[in-house]
């Protein structure tokens, strides 16, 4: 078996995204992933140390962390079921079904697909596969950080970090990869798409709360309730984290610039961390007074999500009439 799933994605610098920013910009390209997005990191080490002898794998999804737990279950010869919302398309269930992974498809959103998650795990005896909350998907999560630091090569730190924000599972590992490799000052910019924003919601709050309905077309960015440790992050003043909403629109448009000036697509969860260059957020949380200028280069997690293809683009284009 191997040491582990994941690869090591190559950082890119953009050349369209630095311009327009009027400084350096780096993506982190976990599109690359076997898996598609940046799951595979955390979903593989928890697997490594949780399912080696396991009768199976149940795993609840907005998508892609179910497909990082397929390809990772097939690798290890362990089968997967994978629940997913009756709002992730269909290309996800056939691309889940072409991992092998059996599919079940539960509730509206990802929270009623977890509950099933759970039920399936206690009544089969299944090893559960959470996508976001568990800090063996943390430190898996937080290898992003120590490869971009050898990447980087020694003397160049970032001046911020720019990634998107579902459960907070991303946001986790990030941190501790920062904190891994003695960049806990660098600040992290949080996005998330306006309806699909229970970290946005916590952070007003000043406490976790649970989103009445996920009313965004983010659909893997659509977790209820965000994991306390995100939100404990968010209150503990060791990092400084920005938590910022685009809308839908925003998110598609930087999906499709971001295919424009890169030849790749993402999906609208990423679209989200996206639009906050096309749309300039940065420059506008810098000029409030709330993003210190720029130390060192932007890094943005480029997270990736297969719940998308130029059909499927399409589709969300009418919908969302951009
Ligand atoms: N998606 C999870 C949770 O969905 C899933 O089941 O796939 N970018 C992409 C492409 C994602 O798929 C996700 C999470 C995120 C960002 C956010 O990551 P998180 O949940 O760790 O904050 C409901």
């Amino acid at each position: 078996m191997p040491e582990h799933f994941h690869l090591n994605t190559p950082l890119l610098e953009s050349v369209s995204m630095s311009k327009l920013l009027g400084s350096t910009v780096y993506l982190k390209m976990e599109n690359s992933q076997p898996s598609g997005s940046f799951k595979i990191r955390g979903i593989g080490h928890l697997c490594q140390q949780l399912a080696r002898r396991s009768k199976g794998i149940v795993c609840s999804s907005g998508g892609n962390a179910g497909l990082a737990a397929a390809y990772v279950a097939r690798k290890m010869g362990v089968p997967a079921t994978i629940v997913v919302p009756s709002s992730s398309p269909q290309l996800v269930v056939q691309r889940l079904q072409d991992q092998g992974a059996t599919v079940r498809i539960s509730g509206k959103v990802w929270d009623n697909a977890n509950a099933e998650a759970l039920r399936l795990a206690e009544t089969e005896g299944l090893t559960f596969v959470p996508p976001f909350d568990h800090p063996l998907l943390w430190e898996g999560h937080a290898t992003l950080i120590s490869e971009i630091s050898a990447s980087l090569g020694s003397g160049v730190k970032p001046g911020a970090v720019l990634l998107s924000v579902g459960g907070g599972g991303l946001l986790c590992g990030v941190i501790q990869g920062l904190k891994d490799v003695g960049w806990i000052d660098v600040p992290v910019i949080a996005m998330e798409t306006v309806g699909a924003d229970c970290f946005n919601a916590a952070v007003k709050a000043g406490k976790v709360v649970t989103l009445e309905d996920i009313t965004s077309e983010a659909k893997c960015l659509g977790a209820k309730t965000v994991c306390q440790r995100a939100f404990d992050y968010s209150q503990g003043g060791e990092v400084t984290i920005i938590s910022e909403l685009v809308t839908d629109q925003q998110a598609l448009h930087a999906v499709q610039t971001f295919l424009d000036e890169e030849r790749v697509l993402v999906e609208m969860a990423c679209g989200a961390s996206l639009a906050a260059v096309y749309s300039r957020l940065i420059p506008r949380l810098q000029d409030e007074g709330r993003l210190p200028a720029l130390q060192g280069p932007l890094l943005v997690i480029v997270c990736g999500g297969s719940s998308v293809n130029v059909e499927q683009l399409s589709v969300l284009k009418q919908k969302l009439q951009c």
